[in-house]
């Protein structure tokens, strides 16, 4: 059997928790491949809402083997806190498993995370302050500290003395900040030795294992397509990559395993943190579609921008993910609007584009250029097929299969399990 991705097209926020729990009962194993306690995902299961931030959807489905693979950044406090509360809810987290190869996300990463951004003042990228792009600039520099130094504590030593011997001169020298001590530090992280242990994997070599035993892989991506390092709105990006081709990397498992790439896109498109977002709408529409989608950061609590759906962004998600099919969700949102506008190009520097502009100068030039489909009044949330959704909403959604270059295999009406129509 096969393994399946599901990458977000858009900037994240797609609904991926809701679309990951959905197949929690046809697969063997979820596996988080890339990101961190960054991610905010939620489940809606009748009358309880779960946000997962550094934990597989898959978790909450029994039966199901959670993954936190190599690619993932890992917050040791956030971690033991998340699984806590899972348990405290009457969920079993015991055989959840962990990289040996995970990164660690360490307490000088969250602070170089919140002094860059507020250095950077309004040019600031909008992170979550969890410490992830430090994370992974460690992981590339090579002085990263993984999982397993964890069982090592001269090692461990070692790596946090060097890492600390640079921190320490940025954050008090040049952030004007308090230092961070060794032997704190070294205390608290060896402390998570044990808890860890249990957890503890050769996850590339599980997955492989399970493939080639004929059970099934589901690789739940975070963030989405446009905050991807390689393909995204760089550098307002998140410091991974959350397409198909980091599932691989992030999960130790090769690209010909992989047999369908499911992409989730909203049926209108959210941002949050900063850099461009040519559909952005900033005024009553935007606050509009704020409150009916109910658009607030899932682990910030920000705000999220809103605007209409744009077109050549989810064809470029097509691309980069060799996206099979498409998850299309809160369609519901939309209902009650005469007509909606679609970003079908773009008008940049006095030239039209059908596919996103080179340049990242040029993205931010982007004007969008609209085509307007008709709405529908009718509530929408309690259909069950998709012959029940009104005609023009079927309109929609035949319209932006055809736009995004792929079939939608799916339609999201709502945050509960049932609101969802299948597409033969
Ligand atoms: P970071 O913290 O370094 O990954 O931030 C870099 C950019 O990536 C964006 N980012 C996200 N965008 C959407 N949703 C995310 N998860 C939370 C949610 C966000 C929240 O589910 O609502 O609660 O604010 C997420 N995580 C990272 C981030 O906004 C920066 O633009
Ligand atoms: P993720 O990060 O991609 O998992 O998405 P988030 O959990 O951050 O945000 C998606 C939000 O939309 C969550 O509150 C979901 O419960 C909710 N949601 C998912 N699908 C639908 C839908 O079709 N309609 C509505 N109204 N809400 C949905
Ligand atoms: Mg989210």
């Amino acid at each position: 059997m096969p393994a399946i991705t599901l990458v977000g097209a858009q900037w994240g926020d797609e609904g991926k928790g809701k679309a990951t729990d959905l197949v929690g009962d046809r697969v063997d194993y979820v596996v988080r491949f890339q990101g961190g306690n960054n991610a905010g995902h939620t489940v809606v299961i009748g009358d309880q809402t779960y946000a997962l931030h550094l934990l597989p959807a898959g978790i909450l489905t029994p039966g199901v083997t959670p993954v936190i693979a190599n690619g993932v950044v890992i917050d040791p406090g956030v971690l033991f806190e998340e699984l806590n509360g899972l348990h405290e809810r009457g969920v079993n987290t015991d055989h959840l498993l962990i990289s040996a190869d995970a990164h660690l996300i360490m307490p000088y990463h969250r602070a170089m995370d919140k002094v860059t951004e507020r250095f950077l003042g309004k040019r600031r990228i909008g992170t979550t302050g969890r410490g992830i792009g430090p994370t992974y600039a460690d992981k590339t520099s090579r002085t990263g500290i993984r999982v397993q130094d964890t069982f090592d504590s001269k090692i461990l030593r070692q790596k946090i003395e060097l890492a600390l011997h640079d921190k320490n001169q940025i954050l008090t020298k040049v952030y004007n900040q308090r230092g961070l001590e060794v032997e704190r530090v070294l205390d608290e992280y060896l402390g998570y030795a044990e808890m860890l242990r249990p957890h503890v994997a050769d996850t590339s070599l599980v997955l492989n294992r399970a493939l080639d035993a004929g059970e099934t892989v589901y690789l739940e991506g975070s963030q989405g397509t446009l905050l991807d390092l390689d393909h995204g709105t760089y550098p307002f990006v998140t410091s991974s990559s959350p397409t198909a081709g980091g599932a691989c990397s992030g999960a130790g498992i090769g690209p010909t395993r992989i047999s369908k790439v499911v992409g989730i896109v909203k049926a209108y498109t959210t941002r949050v943190g900063s850099g461009p977002f040519p559909t952005e709408l900033l005024d009553e529409q935007g606050e509009w579609l704020r409150q009916q989608g109910g658009e607030y950061g899932v682990t910030t609590g920000r705000n999220r921008r809103c605007g209409w759906f744009d077109a050549p962004i989810a064809r470029h998600a097509t691309r980069v993910n060799g996206i099979t099919d498409f998850f299309l969700t809160k369609m519901d949102v939309l209902t009650g609007l005469e007509r909606i506008p679609v970003c079908v190009g773009y008008e940049v520097d006095g030239e039209y584009h059908d596919e996103l502009p080179m340049t990242q100068t040029g993205f931010h030039h982007a004007t969008p250029v609209y085509e307007y489909l008709d709405g529908w009044e009718a509530d929408i949330s309690r259909a069950r097929d998709f012959s029940e959704l009104p005609k023009n909403a079927q309109a929609y959604v035949r319209s932006l299969e055809e736009m995004m270059g792929a079939p939608v295999s799916a339609v999201s009406v709502g945050p509960g399990r049932d609101q969802t129509l299948e597409l033969g």
